[in-house]
């Protein structure tokens, strides 16, 4: 069995974070393994706080777990600290893991800051260049490329700086779009395109279930074109059936 290991945050509503990252590996047939870089307290409607792990928890998680099982590959969340991005960073290195993504999370869908302003300048220039896939949704790529993105065209344009910045695979989810649903795939030859209708509504943790999905898909042995339609699939058909279980935003349901 594939073993996927995603390092991020705990959101209690299991909408995003580790424990959907999870449930994601757990649907695909994938062994999933986790290290916790901080505690969220939050729910479907209101986002209270942030607890950053120490960074000796952080290290002694991956020395602990990684000493054991070897991951087939590994996604980034949430690190809220620079301190646990710099130990991150330090580790990805030390046990030598190739296929990583990166899903680069800046905001919460309710407005809460998941990273440090001096965090995310470590992940631009350290992390990014580490990767085997970004997956930024359009405020995200803006804020990393410095590129205003307006329509589709545009796009192309922040997966060229993205790819420029020493990822292997750019990828610019365009959710965020108003009449349609495009993802590009930029390799550093090839654009691939995956189109779909838009759903309407406020959902939580769509970014992570995509770079979940991705990340399978490379782990299953996909190639990046294939992993990027079966993953626009996955989260198609996860937004689709989408749950109402508290006050606020709906739930990705996971099969
Ligand atoms: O979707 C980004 C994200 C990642 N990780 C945690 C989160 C969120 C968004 O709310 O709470 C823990």
């Amino acid at each position: 069995m594939k073993i996927a290991l995603t390092i991020g945050a705990s959101d209690p509503t299991s909408g995003a974070g580790i424990q959907m990252d999870l449930k994601v590996f757990h649907s695909l047939k994938i062994y999933g393994i986790s290290i916790i870089t901080a505690v969220t307290a939050q729910s479907t409607s209101e986002f209270f706080l942030t607890y950053p792990m120490p960074v000796e928890v952080i290290e002694a998680q991956f020395e602990t777990l990684l000493r054991d099982m070897k991951p087939d590959g590994a996604k980034t969340g949430m690190f809220y600290s620079k301190e646990a991005l710099l130990c991150v960073i330090e580790k990805i290195k030390k046990f030598n893991i190739k296929k990583f993504v990166i899903d680069p999370v800046i905001i919460s869908t309710l407005g809460a800051k998941l990273i440090e302003d001096e965090a995310l300048k470590i992940l631009k220039e350290q992390l990014i260049p580490l990767s085997m896939a970004v997956t930024a949704n359009i405020p995200e790529a803006e804020t990393i490329t410095g590129v205003k993105i307006e329509k589709v065209d545009d796009v192309y344009q922040a997966l060229k700086k993205l790819y420029e910045m020493g990822t292997s695979l750019a990828i610019v989810k365009g959710g965020h779009f108003k009449e349609k649903t495009v993802d590009i795939l930029y390799d550093g030859k090839n654009f691939y395109k995956a189109e779909d209708e838009k759903y309407c509504g406020e959902f939580h943790g769509t970014g992570c279930a995509f770079s979940s999905a991705f990340l399978s898909f490379l782990c299953l042995g996909y190639e990046p074109d294939e992993a990027l339609m079966n993953t626009k699939n996955f989260v198609k058909n996860a937004i689709k059936n989408a749950l109402k279980l508290g006050h606020g935003m709906r739930l990705l349901k996971i099969d």
